[in-house]
């Protein structure tokens, strides 16, 4: 083989080996600009936040909204704090023989990965049990939601009116049913303590 070919093959691979350092290099910068403006680091969302006005005295309300999970795997809700509830739990309504019954969830929510679950009147639904203080529309409730295999994720649930949630209820208003009542009358609350 002459040298000048050898020279040249040897051009082309440090040729190549520069540019794949180059590639390489940019790859943090790209992806440091991509993650650096958006807040949802660990690739879940959590949006549309909502709960609905109390009665004074009412030991309970509750909490809506919707969680996208943009990560490559399922993550799981587990739990949820919430400064103004001493306790924070995750139930699902369902019918049962006509009657809407809420049922606890203690392994709490799974969200496959590219999907989203919306927490809403008659499904899904955050219990804020043991409230402080009555909740006022127009109010907005910082809760913590904990997940299994990423951070917790902070979100906002902003009280509305009764007569005016914009939300379609699937024809059942869920204040009507009075959700105190059902509930903690049907389950045996002494036994969801932890
Ligand atoms: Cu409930």
């Amino acid at each position: 083989m002459e040298p000048s070919s050898l020279i040249r093959r040897f051009a082309r691979h440090v040729s190549t080996v520069a540019v794949v350092a180059a590639v390489a290099s940019c790859i943090p910068l790209m992806a440091a600009a991509h993650t650096a403006p958006n807040p949802h680091v660990s690739g879940v969302m959590v949006e549309h936040g909502w709960s609905r006005p109390t009665p004074p005295g009412a030991a309970v309300g509750v909490g809506y909204m919707v969680i996208h999970n943009h990560t490559d795997a399922a993550v799981r809700l587990t739990g949820a704090t919430s400064e103004v509830a001493t306790d924070v739990s995750i139930h699902e309504t369902l019918a049962d023989n006509g009657m809407m019954r809420m049922k606890p969830l203690p392994d709490g929510v799974s969200i496959d990965s590219g999907q989203s679950v919306e927490f809403k009147p008659l499904s899904y639904h955050l219990m804020l049990e043991g409230l402080k203080q009555p909740l006022k529309v127009g109010q907005k409730i910082p809760v913590t939601l904990k997940f299994e295999r990423i951070p917790a994720q902070n979100a906002v649930l902003d009280v509305r009116s009764l007569d005016n949630s914009g939300e379609d209820d699937g024809g059942v208003d869920h204040s009507t049913m009075n959700h105190s009542a059902i509930d903690h009358s049907s389950m045996n609350h002494s036994d969801m303590d932890h």
